[in-house]
C-alpha cells in the first residue's frame, strides 16, 4: 500500500509552485541534493504512524547527514568576523615602484572581500571583548588574488612565528577549564607576556581604547610587516600599508564595552549590516609609506621586526587610494566562513620581506585552510577563487568542481593545444642576495630593544588616553590570581615609563615596586607621535553615529521632531526609544511608535541621548531600573544628553551632574556639537582612574 501523508498536527505550508501568501512569490519544489522531488519534508518513513522508522528513508537520511556536518572547524584565531564586499580604487599610481596592476592602474576599480574579526574568541564569542581585530582584505586583481591580512594595530606581539602557538594557546581559554572565553584578563596571558618583553609595545596598544572600537568602520587596519614593491627592472622600495577610515577613529569606554557584551553580543556585526543596509558606504584611505634600503639603515630600529613601527614623522604617509564596502554577504557561511585568507597570496610586482613573523605566517595559513575547508580545492569556493581567469596542471582532490577536458594533465606535453603553459610576465622574486650569515636559529641584535617604542606609545597620548591604559593594566592584573605575575609586569612597565609603573602598582595595591627585569639595551626617548593617538584622529561628527531619543505618553512633539530632523542630517541615525514597543503618545496626540523598547534598547548603543519627558513620565521613569541605567550609563559612558525639564527627576535620581555636556534639548545645535564628541573632562569626576 502507498504511504499516506499524515500533515496531522503540522501548520499549513505553502507547496512548491504554490504563491505563499506573506512571503511573497513563488516556492520552487524542494528536492533532494540528487534533484529528487521531496512530497513530504516533515514526516519520516515509518511502517505506521506507531511503527519505527525505515532506514530506506533516503529524505531523512540526507537531511540529518547534511545537518551533521553543518559546522566545520573554527579558525583558531579570528574565529569571530564580520565581512563585507566592496572595491578598492586607486587614486595615485605607484608606477614609479611596482608593476602592480592594482597599485598602478588610476581609477581601476578592483573588487574586495574584507572580513573583520576578533582574535581570541570562538565564533559565537561577543563583539566587543578588549582584544585585536582583524582587518583582512582579499583583492580580486587582474593579476590574481593578494591578500593583505592584517589588524588594527601596527606591530605584532612577538617577532619570529615560531612562537605565534605559544602566544595563542596563553590567550585563549585556559585548557583544563575552558574559561575565560575571548579574554586577555587571566593568568596564562599574562604570565607568557611577563616572560615574553618583546611583546611590550603591542601591550600598550591592546591596553589602549584601540581594542575597544566604537565600530568596524571607525577603526585603522595595518599591513603591520614591510613589504617590498618591485619595478620592471626588479628594483625593490619597501613598503607599509596603512588603512584610514572616513569617518575617523572612535573607541569606546570599557565599562560600556563590557555593558554592550550582554546588551547586543552582535553589535559590531549589526552595526556594519544596518550601515550597508541603511545605503552607507564605510570608506577607508589606502596610505603607504616608501622607504629604501638605505633609509630603514639609518632608522633607529629594525623595521624586519613586527613589534616595531615606523613613525609618520619619520616617513610620511602617501594616500593612493580608497577601500569602500558595499554589500553584506548573502550568505554568512558560504562567504565570511569559508573565506580562506593567506599573506602568501601576492601579485607580480609585491613581495615579501625578511621579517621572520611574515615568512611563517607564509607557510600557516594555506596549511591551516587545508585543515578548515578540508580539501586542496578551497581556492575552487566562489568566494576564494579569482576573478581572472586561473589554470594549471593540479587535479582531483576532495570536492573537485572543476571538469579539465582532454589527456593532457602534465607538462612539458605535445599533445594537446591549450594546456597552461608558464609566462614571462608571471610572478619574480627580488632578487637577493642572501646575507652571508651562519646558519642557525638566530635572532638579529637589533631586535633587542623591546621598550624604546612601548615608552613612545604610551608618552604619546593624550591624559584621558594614558590613564584609561593605566586603568585597563590595574583591571587586568587584577584578574590574575598569581601575584609574582602581576609584580613581573609592573617590573616591565618601570622600563616604559616610571609614572605609569607607579600607577599601576598603586592601583595593584602594591605595597612596593617590583624590581624592574634585566635590560639588553637602554631604552630610548623617542619623540612624541600624536597620530599613535584615537583621540586625535577622531572627526568631530555625527556621521556614521547613532543618536537615541527617549520618549513616553506626553513627550513634546515638536521637540521630538526638532532634534531627530537635526541629528539626521548631520548624518546620524535615530532611534526612538519608549517604554512601550508599540511607541507613545506625544504632545501632539498622535502616536509615535518606536524603534526600540526601553529594556532592550540601553543607552550603551548610542553615542548621544535626548530625555524628551512630560513631568509625569519623569517621574514614573525613576522608578524604573532601565529608565535609570539609560541615563547614568550615558553620562558615565562620557555622552552628550540633551534633557528637558520632565526629565529632571530622572537625572537627579541617575546621579547626572549638569556638565558641558548634559544640555537643555531646546538646545539643539548645542546637543549636536557635544554629541559629536565624548566628553573627556567629565572622565575623572564619574570613575576612579589608576
Ligand atoms: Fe594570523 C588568521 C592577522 C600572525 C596564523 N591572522 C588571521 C586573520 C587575521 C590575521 C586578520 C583572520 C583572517 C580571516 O578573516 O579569515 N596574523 C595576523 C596578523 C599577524 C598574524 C596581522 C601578525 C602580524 N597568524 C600570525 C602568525 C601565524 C598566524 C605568526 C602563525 C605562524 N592567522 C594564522 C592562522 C589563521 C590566521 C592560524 C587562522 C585562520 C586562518 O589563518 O585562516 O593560520
Amino acid at each position: 500500500m502507498a504511504s499516506k501523508k499524515n500533515d496531522a498536527g503540522d501548520m499549513p505550508r505553502g507547496q512548491g509552485g504554490e504563491l505563499h501568501p506573506q512571503a511573497g512569490g513563488q516556492h520552487p519544489p524542494m528536492t533532494t541534493n540528487q534533484g529528487i522531488p521531496v512530497a513530504d519534508d516533515q514526516n519520516s518513513l515509518r511502517t505506521g504512524p506507531h511503527g519505527p522508522v525505515l532506514l530506506e528513508d533516503f529524505v531523512l537520511r540526507e537531511k540529518i547527514t547534511h545537518f551533521d556536518h553543518e559546522r566545520i572547524p573554527e579558525r583558531i584565531v579570528h574565529a569571530r568576523g564580520s565581512a563585507a564586499h566592496g572595491h578598492f580604487e586607486l587614486t595615485k599610481s605607484l608606477a614609479e615602484y611596482t608593476t602592480a596592476k592594482v597599485l598602478t592602474e588610476v581609477g581601476e576599480k578592483t573588487p574586495v572581500f574584507v572580513r573583520f574579526s576578533t582574535v581570541a574568541g570562538g565564533a559565537g564569542s561577543i563583539d566587543t571583548p578588549r582584544d585585536v581585530r582583524g582587518f583582512a582584505v582579499k583583492f580580486y586583481t587582474k593579476e590574481g588574488n593578494w591578500d593583505l591580512v592584517g589588524n588594527n594595530i601596527p606591530v605584532f606581539f612577538i617577532q619570529d612565528a615560531i612562537k605565534f602557538p605559544d602566544l595563542i594557546h596563553a590567550v585563549k581559554m585556559e585548557p583544563d577549564r575552558a574559561f575565560p572565553q575571548a579574554a586577555t584578563a587571566h593568568d596564562t596571558f599574562w604570565d607568557y607576556i611577563s616572560l615574553t618583553p618583546e611583546s611590550m609595545h603591542m601591550v600598550m596598544w591592546a591596553m589602549s581604547d584601540r581594542t575597544l572600537p566604537r565600530s568596524l568602520r571607525m577603526m585603522e587596519g595595518f599591513g603591520i610587516h614591510s613589504f617590498r614593491l618591485l619595478d620592471a627592472e626588479g628594483r625593490s622600495t619597501f613598503v607599509k600599508f596603512h588603512w584610514r577610515p572616513k569617518l575617523g577613529l572612535q573607541s569606546t569606554v570599557w565599562d560600556e564595552a563590557m555593558k554592550l557584551a550582554g546588551y547586543d553580543p552582535d553589535f559590531h556585526r549589526r552595526d556594519l549590516f544596518e550601515a550597508l543596509q541603511r545605503g552607507e558606504r564605510p570608506e577607508w584611505e589606502l596610505a603607504v609609506q616608501l622607504f629604501t634600503d638605505e633609509d630603514a639603515a639609518k632608522f633607529p630600529f629594525d623595521h624586519l621586526d613586527a613589534t616595531k613601527l615606523i613613525p609618520e614623522e619619520l616617513v610620511p604617509l602617501t594616500p593612493i587610494g580608497r577601500l569602500v564596502l558595499e554589500r553584506w554577504p548573502d550568505n554568512f557561511f558560504a562567504e565570511t566562513e569559508q573565506v580562506a585568507f593567506c599573506p602568501a597570496n601576492i601579485v607580480p610586482g609585491i613581495d615579501f620581506s625578511n621579517d621572520p613573523l611574515l615568512q611563517g605566517r607564509l607557510f600557516s595559513y594555506l596549511d591551516t585552510q587545508l585543515s578548515r575547508l578540508g580539501s586542496p580545492n578551497f581556492h575552487q569556493i566562489p568566494i576564494n577563487a579569482p576573478k581572472c581567469p586561473f589554470a594549471n596542471l593540479q587535479r582531483d582532490g576532495h570536492m573537485q568542481m572543476h571538469v579539465p577536458k582532454g589527456r593532457v594533465s602534465y607538462e612539458p606535453s605535445s599533445l594537446q593545444a591549450n594546456t597552461p603553459r608558464e609566462t614571462p610576465a608571471g610572478f619574480a622574486s627580488f632578487a637577493q642576495r642572501p646575507d652571508d650569515g651562519i646558519k642557525g636559529r638566530a635572532r638579529p641584535e637589533s631586535f633587542a630593544d623591546h621598550y624604546s617604542q612601548a615608552r613612545q606609545f604610551y608618552r604619546s597620548q593624550t591624559v584621558p588616553e594614558q590613564a584609561h591604559i593605566a586603568t585597563a593594566l590595574v583591571f587586568e592584573l587584577s584578574k590574575v590570581e598569581t601575584p609574582h605575575v602581576r609584580e613581573a609586569i609592573v617590573g616591565h612597565l618601570r622600563h616604559i615609563d616610571a609614572e605609569l609603573a607607579e600607577r599601576v602598582a598603586a592601583g595593584l595595591g602594591l605595597d612596593a615596586l617590583p624590581p624592574a627585569p634585566p635590560l639588553k639595551i637602554e631604552p630610548m626617548d623617542l619623540p612624541p607621535s600624536p597620530p599613535l593617538q584615537i583621540i586625535g584622529k577622531a572627526r568631530p561628527t555625527l556621521e556614521g553615529r547613532s543618536i537615541g531619543i527617549l520618549v513616553d505618553d506626553g513627550s513634546d512633539a515638536a521637540r521630538v521632531l526638532a532634534l531627530r530632523e537635526a541629528a539626521e542630517g548631520a548624518g546620524a541615525t535615530v532611534k526612538i526609544v519608549a517604554p512601550k514597543v508599540g511607541g507613545a503618545t506625544l504632545s501632539d496626540g498622535k502616536k509615535l511608535a518606536a524603534d526600540g523598547q526601553l529594556a532592550g534598547t540601553p543607552s550603551v548603543i548610542f553615542d548621544a541621548v535626548a530625555l524628551v519627558l512630560a513631568e509625569k513620565a519623569g517621574q514614573t521613569l525613576t522608578r524604573e531600573s532601565a529608565a535609570r541605567d539609560w541615563v547614568s550609563d550615558a553620562f558615565a559612558h562620557l555622552k552628550a544628553i540633551a534633557f528637558d525639564e520632565g526629565a529632571r527627576p530622572l537625572l537627579d535620581i541617575a546621579g547626572v551632574e549638569v556638565d558641558a555636556g548634559v544640555i537643555a534639548a531646546g538646545d539643539v545645535k548645542g546637543f549636536l556639537v557635544a554629541a559629536a564628541t565624548r566628553q573627556w573632562d567629565r572622565e575623572p569626576g564619574v570613575r576612579m582612574l589608576a
